[in-house]
């Protein structure tokens, strides 16, 4: 990398304060108007970057990689999961590429609690009711039941730290602790979750009341929520899923929800975002969030820090901290 400022593109707009700094870092061109860029905006762009900065609106696939000039070097996804980037490719062709984990971790476990808070205790139901003098009287014994969550079993799909966040808020909430994982955590740690490890995911599904799905999207978990598998849950069981929503049959589950095979589900992430099923849509038993898991003001500053982190040390020379490779997808 050259001594003088390297030329950074960011896709999206950014908090003030990190676009600020990164305004006196690098040569940096933003985008204003917070549009999401097309593929060809994108080629454009990889054509003159030594730095991509994108987010996960953005599709670094095979075509974009093979079209960027030789001047890039480095794409530093403003993200944890990288599955809108094609890894593989932009490490064959000499491209770093990193991310940000760790800072949005403990916003997301906020979030996957709030949705299984929301669709066990019907809360947007409940605060949708308000002011409609139709649907509500007054106080009534027996309307708007929802379900109990403590002494309830909580089957987490992926320990990580998302997925051990989720596990510490669910355990001060009564619940039990149950996951799948390519393996097992240290000892310790499920030693201070109580958490029960299920080598076999079908066999976990059987027996939890709420899924949460907490692990990246890779080639080996797209669709691992498959109809085959959701069939395995009992009807009472709800799902909530801040991961990715590939991870997930949107269809089938959609289809198990108009059959009363699931009791409910709670969702951040969708199959084909941001297009949201309409069979969701239309039912009141799916609480359906815009991708919002590390929407706070402290975790996006935090992800731009790690971005700029992740910059400066590469053009600085040395190996950033975030680098990702194929090996870990
Ligand atoms: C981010 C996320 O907002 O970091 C992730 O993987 O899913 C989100 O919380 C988004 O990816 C930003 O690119």
């Amino acid at each position: 990398m050259p001594t003088r400022k390297p030329t950074v593109i960011v896709t999206r707009r950014l908090p003030d304060v990190v676009e600020t700094r990164m305004r006196e870092l690098f040569a940096t061109t933003l985008n204003e108007t917070d549009a999401p860029m097309s593929q060809s905006d994108l080629v454009e762009a990889v054509k003159t970057a030594e730095v991509l900065v994108p987010t996960v609106t953005d599709r670094i696939d095979k075509s974009v990689i093979m079209q960027a000039g030789d001047q890039l070097k480095l794409i530093a996804n403003f993200g944890t999961g990288v599955d809108n980037i094609d890894v593989e490719t932009a490490t064959n062709r000499g491209i770093t590429v990193t991310n940000t984990p760790g800072v949005l971790t403990e916003d997301t476990a906020d979030m996957t609690l709030a949705l299984i808070l929301a669709v066990s205790r019907r809360v947007i139901e409940g605060a949708d009711a308000i002011g409609n003098e139709e649907v509500w009287q007054g106080w009534s014994p027996t309307w708007m039941l929802g379900r109990r969550i403590y002494g309830k079993r909580l089957g987490i799909i992926g320990m990580g730290r998302i997925g051990q966040a989720v596990a510490r808020r669910a355990k001060a909430f009564g619940l039990q602790i149950h996951y799948h994982n390519r393996k097992p955590v240290h000892a310790s740690i499920e030693e201070e979750l109580e958490a029960t490890y299920w080598e076999s995911l079908d066999q976990m599904l059987a027996r939890m009341d709420i899924i949460s799905v907490n692990c990246p999207h890779t080639p080996g978990t797209y669709h691992l929520l498959s109809a085959r598998r959701m069939q395995l849950l009992k009807p009472t069981a709800i799902i909530v899923n801040t991961a990715r929503g590939e991870v997930i049959d949107e269809n089938a589950m959609a289809r198990m929800l108009e059959k009363d095979e699931l009791a409910g589900v709670g969702l951040d992430v969708f199959e084909h975002e941001p297009a949201v099923n309409p069979r969701l849509l239309k039912n009141p038993k799916a609480v359906l969030m815009p991708h919002m898991g590390s929407a706070t003001i402290e975790g996006r500053v935090d992800m731009g820090e790690k971005v700029i982190i992740n910059i400066k040390t590469f053009v600085d020379g040395h190996k950033p901290p975030d680098r990702v490779v194929p090996a870990m997808l």
